[in-house]
């Protein structure tokens, strides 16, 4: 039988077939894994083949079928392992905030380039608008605009005042789509928003240091529309490039990867110093903002750290 799994905790995979039933089950012990050095060989998105055991209640995975895509966490510390957050996405949303907590720009364009590496659509999606002033909310629609001028779907939402609750939904229409972002920037609670019936667990935000308290422990994919699934996430606080070349990097920034091949080294340019450099021609412009083009040095650096 043929299922995709839809949750998992380690030893036990929920599968969900056609019908729309759900089986646990276990992965065989001989199982041929694809070829990722990983921490978890299966993963929320994942399309399996499976069996029933000999109690026929739960069920034996024999096989998973060629991944169309994934989206994987690596430690900026930690060299060795990658996780496996969900394949088979059809989009990857990432949930910011600025405030409570604050979500940097290195970590949003992360996971851009992760989404762009893997050729996902990527999505941003400011939560908490009702937490900002009109100050800060001048700011975000800045950053917004810059986000947007590069390609990128953006969308301001506030789950208490429901702004932007309709568009998010709209957005998710006949996809599968991945929710990620810091513990405690909303993601549940959006989930919620759209689909009260879910009733996912969401947490307060400590007082102390404004962050979440990692509510969410396991991924998982929900239903919320005929052929509309979403993937609620624990929450990252970091992530790291996985299988991304240091001279990769800028093919993954859009707004660089039009001067490509422009500058004056060619290919073998790394856009920090190089004379007749097109991509520091265009931050000198205005063309590439500045905060994009620091978190393209952060991510080099990390690179280099690395080796
Ligand atoms: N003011 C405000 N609070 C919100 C909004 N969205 C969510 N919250 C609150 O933020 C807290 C964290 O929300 P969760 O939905 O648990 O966050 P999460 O991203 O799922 O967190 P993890 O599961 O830990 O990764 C809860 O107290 C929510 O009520 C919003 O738009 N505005
Ligand atoms: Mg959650
Ligand atoms: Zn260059």
């Amino acid at each position: 039988m043929q299922g995709i799994v839809i949750r998992s905790t380690g030893a036990w995979y929920e599968v969900r077939n056609p019908d729309k039933s759900v089986v646990s089950c276990r992965l065989r012990g001989k199982f041929k894994l694809q070829d990722l050095k990983v921490t978890n060989p299966i993963a929320v998105g994942d399309k399996v083949i499976w069996e029933w055991e000999k109690d026929q209640k739960t069920g034996i995975i024999t096989e998973i079928l060629p991944r169309e895509n994934y989206i994987i966490r690596k430690s900026v510390h930690k060299t060795a392992h990658a996780h496996l957050i969900a394949t088979n996405l059809d989009q990857a949303i990432i949930i910011a905030t600025l405030v409570a907590p604050r979500t940097s720009f290195g970590f949003i364009d992360r996971f851009l380039v992760s989404a762009e590496a893997f050729r996902i659509p990527a999505v941003i999606v400011f939560n908490k608008a009702d937490l900002l002033d009109k100050e800060a909310l001048q700011y975000q629609a800045e950053i917004m605009q810059v986000y947007a001028e590069i390609g990128y779907t953006c969308l301001q939402t506030s789950v208490i005042t429901r702004e932007g609750v309709s568009e998010f939904e709209k957005i998710l229409h006949n996809k599968v789509s991945l929710l990620s972002g810091h513990s405690g920037v909303g993601k549940s609670s959006l989930i919620n928003a759209i689909n009260p019936a879910l009733n996912l667990k969401t947490g307060e935000i400590s007082t102390f240091s404004l962050k979440g308290k990692h509510t969410t422990t396991f991924a998982e994919m929900f239903e919320i529309a005929e052929n509309t699934f979403i993937i609620d996430t624990p929450g990252i606080k970091e992530l790291g490039l996985a299988e991304i070349e240091e001279n990769e990097i800028s093919h993954y920034f859009p707004e660089m990867r039009k001067y490509l091949g422009e500058c004056k080294f060619g290919a073998s340019c790394m856009h920090t110093h190089e004379t007749g450099c097109k991509v520091l021609e265009a931050l000198e412009n205005g063309e590439i903002a500045l905060f994009r083009y620091e978190s393209y040095l952060s991510m080099l650096a990390d690179e280099d750290n690395r080796r």
